[in-house]
């Protein structure tokens, strides 16, 4: 299936949406599904003018939660480095100013039904209601603006030092090579501004890496096949999070795109790392959603608090290595 065939235009985020199962056909196929202008216009200026702050504290050293440069993976310095910050960390943090903002647009129900839609299986036993969503991660990939700077080519759940064997049982693939089970966790990157940073080779999360990927640079420009996802403002894309991807940030584009993920209850052991290894355990009990909507309230409430079970069950999960 083609991503084309599979985008949408949706005015607010009532509107006409693919149907649940063409959203997972897309995902399954392809590793990502782009749904135009989810987020309606006055949610975008809400959000534009929050992240306008949220940056700007950011990069002067006034938020010590930080994705900084050229560091790829957790755990990051909390002081920005000369060569500057390519994320704002914790969104939904009490402390962070506008966090009521991220929150409305987490929770938010036109965010939230694509992603039960896609954690859903395609018979009714399997269908995922919000009783079942756990919160996750909710950051900001924001531009470089000094230099041009680029992630290497990854998986995010699949070390790149495995053997062939290895990485189809790290991706879930049977013995025929395809992909069992519904997902554990839907990942999703919400565009406030035109935005083409994001890079993924189609289909790479059903199977294994071919030799020439394999030998590639891992910061090579091309790899057969791969493609710009280009999104604009209110865009939002949910991908595998074990495609083939990278970001590639060129100098002085400035980029702010909410960077989201949202879990299943009991599907996973490995979630509880992935997501407590960013160090939401440190404020989760303290989340304020009192600015929220009552009906989205009564959502995010049950979504912390199963977030908070989790760490709980999980104990100290340490960094996930990723041989950075
Ligand atoms: O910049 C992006 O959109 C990709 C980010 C990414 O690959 C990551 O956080 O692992």
């Amino acid at each position: 299936m083609s991503t084309e065939t599979t985008t949408a235009t949706a005015a607010e985020p009532s509107a006409t949406l693919p149907s649940p199962s063409s959203l997972r056909a897309a995902l399954s196929t392809d590793g990502f599904v782009i749904i135009r202008s989810l987020l309606s216009p006055s949610k975008l200026a809400s959000l534009r003018s929050a992240t306008a702050s949220t940056i700007e504290q950011a990069r002067s050293g006034g938020w010590p939660h930080i994705r900084t440069v050229p560091k790829q993976f957790p755990p990051w310095p909390s002081n920005p480095p000369a060569d500057g910050i390519w994320g704002v960390q914790h969104l939904l943090h009490p402390d962070l100013p506008g966090h009521d903002a991220y929150a409305a647009a987490y929770f938010d129900s036109g965010v939230m039904g694509v992603a039960r839609a896609l954690l859903s299986g395609d018979d009714e036993a399997t269908a995922i209601t919000d009783d079942d969503l756990v919160m996750e991660l909710w950051n900001l990939l924001v531009g470089v603006m000094a230099h041009d700077f680029e992630l290497r080519w990854h998986r995010d759940d699949v070390p790149a030092m495995l053997d062939a064997a290895g990485e189809a049982k790290a991706l879930g693939l049977d013995e025929r090579g395809e992909k069992r089970g519904t997902p554990a966790h839907a990942q999703w990157n919400l565009a406030l501004y035109e935005d083409e940073s994001l890079v993924v080779v189609p289909g790479s999360h059903r199977r294994p890496r071919t030799e020439e990927e394999r030998a590639a640079d891992p910061y090579a420009a091309e790899l057969p096949g791969m493609q710009f996802v280009h999104l604009g403002p209110g865009d939002v894309v949910f991908y595998d999070n074990n495609i083939l991807h990278r970001g590639v940030y060129s100098n002085g584009v400035e980029r702010a795109t909410l960077h989201g993920s949202v879990g299943v209850v009991g599907r996973t052991q490995q979630r509880a790392r992935n997501v407590l290894q960013h160090g939401v355990g440190a404020w989760v009990d303290r989340c304020d959603f009192g600015g929220l909507e009552p009906d989205v309230r009564a959502r995010a409430e049950a979504m912390r608090e199963k977030l908070v079970r989790m760490g709980t069950e999980a104990g100290d999960v340490g960094f996930y290595s990723k041989d950075e």
